[in-house]
Order: C-alpha cells, then structure tokens, then sequence
C-alpha cells in the first residue's frame, strides 16, 4: 500500500520522551489488538532538539511496563516531510500545537490535520500538561502503587 493511501498518525509533544512516546505505544497496543496496526503508520515526534537521539524517559517507561505496554523510541524532531506524510499530527498544549501551526505554514502540500489529542478524550481533557518537572503522587508517573 502507497504511504499515502494509509492511515496515518504523529503524535508530538515538547521533548518526544515523555508524552508522545507513551501516546504512540498506547495507540500501536490498541491498534495491534483491534488487529488493524499493519493499516498504520504510527509515530512521535518533538517539536524541540531538546531531546534528539534519547530514549523514553524512564518514569514512562515504568509506567508503560507496569500496564504491559511495549514501548521503544529514540527521540526526534518533526521535519517538514511529517506534514505532509502524515494524516493526523496530534499533539498535547496549545504551546506544541502554535509550535507546529507555525512550522506546518512553511510547508508547501501540507497534508497533515493538527489536533489536540485531548479531543479525542471522551471525557474531554483537552491539554495533557508537560510531566517533566513534575514528581509528585498526582502526576501522570507516580510511582505510588509501584510496590
Ligand atoms: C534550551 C532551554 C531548555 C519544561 C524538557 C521542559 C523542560 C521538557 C525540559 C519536556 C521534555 C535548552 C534545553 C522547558 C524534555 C525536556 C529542560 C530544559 C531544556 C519547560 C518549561 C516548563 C515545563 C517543562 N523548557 N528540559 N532546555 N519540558
């Protein structure tokens, strides 16, 4: 199938270490027991360098092993070819999506439909808030219940 024709989706966030891994490995867990991943291409991406050529940070990880959700990345940024191979480019505050409003306006052909992921929650929380400065019991990677 031509990477055109197929379904598509980049999730993105600050640094491609915390949110947007986990979005990605969530997604490819949910299309792979609906049966549907081989129709997808799934990926994340950063809109910073912060983070370029890092693994998921390891709060996440632990987070994603305690659910039994696989998750491997290495960390990169969005290039201008994202806008136009991906269908949907969802992403987690308003600060990544003027980030990628803007990045997206310098590219002829964009095909790409930017979105907050929050949209698609049916409870609608529409910013998930950047975790990395967090480290208390009600963050997104307490490790209360760890043991
Ligand atoms: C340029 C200045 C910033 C963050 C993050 C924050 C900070 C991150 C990070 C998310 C993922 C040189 C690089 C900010 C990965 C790294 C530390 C600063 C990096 C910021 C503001 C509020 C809350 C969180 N910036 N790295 N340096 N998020």
């Amino acid at each position: 199938m031509a990477a055109s024709s197929s379904k598509s989706v980049l999730f993105v966030c600050l640094g491609n270490i915390c949110r947007s891994p986990i979005a990605e490995a969530v997604f490819r867990k949910m299309a792979t027991d609906a049966g549907v991943v081989d129709k997808w291409r799934i990926d994340s991406a950063a809109t910073s360098t912060y983070e370029i050529g890092n693994p998921p940070d390891h709060r996440g990880l632990a987070c994603m092993k305690r659910h039994d959700v696989p998750m491997r990345h290495v960390a990169r940024q969005v290039t201008n070819d994202d806008f136009m191979n991906f269908e949907f480019i969802l992403c987690m505050d308003e600060s990544n999506m003027s980030d990628l409003k803007r990045k997206g306006n310098a590219v002829k052909n964009q095909r790409a439909k930017i979105e907050l992921l929050g949209t698609y929650d049916p409870q609608k929380q529409l910013i998930i808030k950047d975790p990395y400065y967090d480290d208390t019991p009600h963050s997104l990677f307490s490790s209360a219940g760890k043991r």
